[in-house]
């Protein structure tokens, strides 16, 4: 149910920047659902890299007025709009704060795809200026503004890296004996796998200093690979149908298996398929959000990291299983990143499932429902955009160039 680990929740004013995203527009409705005094803020920058990329959402999305007001029919809730840049717009972030004085701010704006921070100088450049400015603004208004605010941001679990840890990664923080014996509990080292994971390890030291030195509330949510589409509340309308992006920058990797099966093409697995990472519905991103909402740091504690997942698989197994249920081809082909081919991966999620979360998982039946999804908008892909087209450095360009 929409009330999914959230007995307690009381109402608040919250910012949801970036929510106009794909995990941003589901997780708006479920806080407005709950209650919540919502307010968007976007710059509609994924929309224009859509144009960029010469590629579209598989699903028809609304621009974002028929968004809110397709919500307000359906739910008599107001959700309002301010189109504003994080990252650049200094002095009117800084106004809407004063003006709304929100209880937490919800932070996913900034520029999330691993392939196209690493296409070429230009797109590395603008994923590290949006990012590390976007958040650097964020906490620098909320020191000027005075407000206690509490900021949930988006993290990613390759924060951790893939393949350098053994045994189980922890929610953020380990203890360590430093030299000349001094113990210490400090942030899990940082091995980013991409310019834009670089730029969520930049984050964590931003978020590390201002609980230090201002006190800021912060909860930093290292969120695992998000799958599926729609949720309860954007079911509701079919103009609030969700973003679904298959085209090797933006698609992440279940989703394009789904569409790709959908479609009758071969299943696009990026070396052996060894690669083991974590998992998590569309559906437990926003109950997650919710959840951290609800359970604020108290004032001067350290920040609070909890681990977004729900599961972990390996690439191969999941291109196996939907094979084995739809009985399309899967192809192994090289590699466009730089990556383990091969890695464990074992998670702890305690802290949310300590608070109520029951995940959903792969087993549950939603994967028939992006499936069908895929399937009555296949109609929309644009089938050159499946192939990789971005490139980790030389060596990878030239041997996909090379082998396929
Ligand atoms: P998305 O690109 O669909 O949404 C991001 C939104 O932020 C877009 O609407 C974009 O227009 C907006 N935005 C970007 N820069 C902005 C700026 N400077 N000012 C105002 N708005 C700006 O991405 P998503 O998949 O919804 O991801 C949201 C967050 O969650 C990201 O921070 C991402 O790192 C994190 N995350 C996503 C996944 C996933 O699988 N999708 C997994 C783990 C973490
Ligand atoms: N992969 C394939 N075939 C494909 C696409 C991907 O084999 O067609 C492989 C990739 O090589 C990689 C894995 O699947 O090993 C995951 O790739 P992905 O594109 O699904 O996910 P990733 O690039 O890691 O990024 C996504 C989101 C990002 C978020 C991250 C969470 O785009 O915003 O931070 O997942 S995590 O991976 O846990 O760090």
């Amino acid at each position: 149910s929409a009330t999914n680990g959230l007995q307690h929740t009381q109402s608040k004013r919250i910012l949801v920047l970036g929510g106009d995203g794909f995990c941003g527009w589901p997780t708006t409705l479920y806080l407005s659902e709950l209650g919540h005094d919502v307010v968007v803020v976007d710059n509609l920058s994924r929309r224009k890299i859509d144009l960029e990329l010469e590629c579209d959402s598989l699903t028809p999305i609304q621009s974002i007025s028929q968004r809110l007001s397709a919500w307000r029919s359906v739910s008599s809730r107001h959700v309002r709009f301010v189109y504003l840049d994080v990252a650049r717009e200094y002095d009117r972030l800084l106004e809407l704060l004063v003006r709304e004085k929100p209880d937490a701010i919800v932070h996913f704006a900034e520029q999330r795809a691993a392939p196209y921070s690493m296409k070429a100088s230009r797109q590395k450049r603008y994923t590290v200026d949006n990012n590390v400015s976007g958040t650097h603004n964020l906490l620098a208004a909320i020191v000027e503004s005075g407000l206690d605010v509490h900021v949930v941001h988006l993290g990613t679990m390759g924060v951790y890296g893939y393949g350098t840890s053994g045994g189980e990664i922890p929610e953020g923080y380990i203890n360590v004996v430093l030299p000349g014996g001094r113990e210490s509990r400090i942030l899990h080292p940082s091995y980013p796998g991409s310019v834009y994971h670089a730029t969520k390890c930049l984050d964590q030291i931003l978020f590390q200093f201002y609980q230090k030195n201002d006190s800021l509330r912060i909860t930093d949510l290292h969120q695992g690979i998000v799958w599926g589409t729609n949720t309860t509340q954007t079911r509701k309308d079919e103009r609030l149908i969700n973003r679904f992006d298959y085209d090797s920058d933006y698609g992440t990797v279940l989703n394009r298996f789904l569409m790709q099966a959908a479609l009758g093409v071969p299943l696009t697995v990026y070396g052996t398929g060894g690669q083991t990472r974590a998992f998590i519905h569309i559906q437990d991103t926003a109950r997650c959000i919710s959840l951290a909402i609800a359970n604020p740091p108290e004032p001067g504690a350290q920040v609070e990291i909890f681990n977004q997942v729900a599961e972990t698989h390996r690439v191969r197994d999941l291109a196996k299983l939907i094979s084995d249920k739809t009985g399309c081809e899967v192809k192994n082909i090289s590699n466009p990143r730089n990556e383990s081919a091969e890695n464990e991966l074992d998670v702890a999620n305690r802290k949310f499932r300590s608070l109520g979360l029951e995940p959903t998982t792969l087993e549950m039946g939603l994967l028939d429902e992006v499936v069908s999804i895929a399937d009555k908008y296949k109609h929309r892909c644009d089938k050159s955009k499946i192939l990789p087209n971005s490139f980790w450095n030389k060596n990878r360009r030239r041997e996909c160039e090379q082998f396929g």
